[in-house]
């Protein structure tokens, strides 16, 4: 009884570990996971671009603290390269929405 529902159990977890590496939709999916993405990705466009005040393409610590405190916070985990200031890829995250 139980061993029959193994390998449903088995196809249940692989599926679900197969969406948690696809929550982030890519831009040219089809339909409406596509729509979403480009929606967000055009949304977090606009407050990276708001918070980018020098237009240098990056933010700054200041530039977060007055936009985005919450990433200002985060800074040290979410820059990457180290180099002190997030991109576009460490604002959003990951490297499924090129600019
Ligand atoms: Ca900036
Ligand atoms: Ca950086």
């Amino acid at each position: 009884m139980y061993l029959k529902m193994l390998p449903a159990l088995a196809l249940a977890l692989l599926v679900t570990n197969a969406q948690a590496q696809t929550m982030v939709p890519k831009l040219d999916q089809e339909g409406r996971r596509g729509d979403v993405a480009r929606q967000a990705k055009q949304r977090a466009m606009e407050k990276f671009d708001a918070a980018d005040e020098n237009k240098d393409g990056k933010l700054a610590r200041a530039e977060l603290e007055k936009h985005a405190p919450y990433l200002a916070e985060k800074l040290s985990d979410r820059d990457k390269d180290g180099d002190g200031f997030l991109n576009w890829e460490e604002y959003v995250g990951h490297n499924r929405w090129p600019r």
